[in-house]
């Protein structure tokens, strides 16, 4: 009774700031946490230990814990995306990234090589993951993981069961010794190392490459990226003929194409995609036999993709398909690749409420949506394909601000308030 009453308190308490709140009512607050944390962390001692992890260790390891309100701030402000893809693209793909990506391909030549040897993961891939996720090592994160996942498991009861999983696995982790727990040190949401490891992940796929006998993913670059190519490969990584690109090309797409073939559910042959009007924006030729799934990230306004089934693979990493552009795209240029041949659309993403919105709308005239989640799958996709071909555009199933604006010219009553 008393722990659900701190628990109730602490919750509501949560959005006050010290600044907001004056040093004496933020103090009492902060008492509250600590209480609250350590309640949940004893409660939680008997499934620790049904998990593998020692007693002794925990309570040396969860001695003087206190909550990291840093991350209980951050883990309530994510904001929604309000950058269209491009301007994420570029900024991620950015000249100083391209430039020391090149570098790190030189440096690094030798380990680059034994990885692909041994895991079939083409060195540009695992530089551009690196590069996206630390910079190349210069920003791993400078967070205890253990207390950000402890605070979070906690205090986010959204995901608490994810950063509970989580929490267990990097206490695994630090007891066997891989690295010790003061050193486990990542973002605040508990990705650690050179290629930012979520620690289930890292039980399940990190690798010692290095032979010293621990997995270090912070200060062992051949562990990391070791790590990383492991992970690619037993998320389906498959070798693409030789001159074949690993990822994908973008193409362009004819002006009356069906946009019924398009999503990473559908692959065909090169050959059957040429045959459909859809070509390379630069001239050549699609590999004929590859196979490989049409998307179009952004709509019929914006760039389309022909990607391989490694694309899924860059997608187990970070299911955004802007972020496994981001690889595809920074590996092609730190060889010397061009810039997308065709322009982003300036285009800002749906808010989660108006997907949600959206799916309403489609589910009032009839269609399947899977659900009114917020999120944009397969049945929703069909719907909107649906609505679009009735209204006389290109059906390419992609919702943004005009199609919504559209459906609220249309009539729908609702589009537009939460905004
Ligand atoms: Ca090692």
């Amino acid at each position: 009774m008393l722990v659900a009453l701190l628990l109730c308190l602490a919750t509501h308490s949560v959005p006050a700031t010290a600044a907001e709140t004056g040093a004496g009512q933020s103090q009492e607050i902060d008492t509250q946490r600590v209480q609250v944390l350590t309640t949940w962390l004893t409660d939680n001692t008997p499934e620790f230990i049904e998990h593998g992890v020692d007693k002794t260790f925990l309570s040396t390891t969860f001695k003087d814990l206190s909550p990291d309100l840093d991350v209980i701030r951050l883990s309530q402000n994510q904001p929604e995306h309000t950058r269209t893809m491009g301007d994420y693209i570029n900024a991620l793909v950015s000249d100083e990234r391209i430039a020391a990506g090149r570098v790190a391909l030189e440096t690094h030549t030798e380990l680059l090589q034994e990885l692909e040897k041994k895991y079939g993961v083409p060195r540009t891939i695992l530089v551009a993951i690196w590069g996206l996720e630390s910079r190349y090592g210069a920003g791993m994160g400078t967070r205890s993981v253990i207390r950000s996942l402890a605070t979070l498991a906690t205090f986010d009861k959204r995901r608490a069961h994810f950063w509970k999983r989580q929490l267990i696995a990097a206490l695994r982790m630090a007891q066997r010794g891989d690295i010790a727990p003061e050193n486990m040190m990542g973002s605040w949401a508990g990705a650690m190392g050179h290629t930012q490891f979520i620690p289930t992940t890292f039980e399940a796929f990190g690798e010692d490459f290095d032979g010293d006998g621990k997995r270090d993913i912070w200060s062992s670059l051949p562990d990391a990226l070791a790590s990383t190519a492991n992970y690619l490969r037993e998320s389906g990584w498959k070798a693409v003929p030789a001159g074949v690109s690993p990822w994908g090309y973008e193409v362009t797409v004819p002006k009356d194409f069906d946009y019924v073939a398009v999503g990473l559910s559908t692959r065909k042959p090169g050959a059957e995609w040429q045959a459909l009007g859809i070509r390379c924006p630069r001239g050549g030729t699609i590999p004929a036999g590859v196979a490989f799934s049409l998307i179009v990230p952004q709509g019929a306004d914006g760039p389309a993709f022909l990607v391989t089934e490694n694309f899924p693979a860059i997608l187990r990493y970070n299911n955004a398909r802007s972020y496994a552009l981001a690889v595809a795209h920074l590996a092609d240029r730190i060889t010397g690749g061009t810039a997308f041949a065709q322009a982003w659309p300036d285009v800002k993403p749906l808010t989660r409420s108006q997907r949600k919105i959206l799916q309403e709308f489609l589910v009032v005239r009839g269609y399947d949506t899977g659900g009114i989640d917020g999120i944009l799958g397969n049945k929703s996709a069909i719907a909107i394909r649906a609505e679009q071909r009735k209204r006389g555009g290109p059906a390419d199933g992609f919702a943004d601000q005009t199609l919504l604006k559209m459906l609220q010219h249309n009539g729908f009553p609702h589009v537009g308030e939460t905004e």
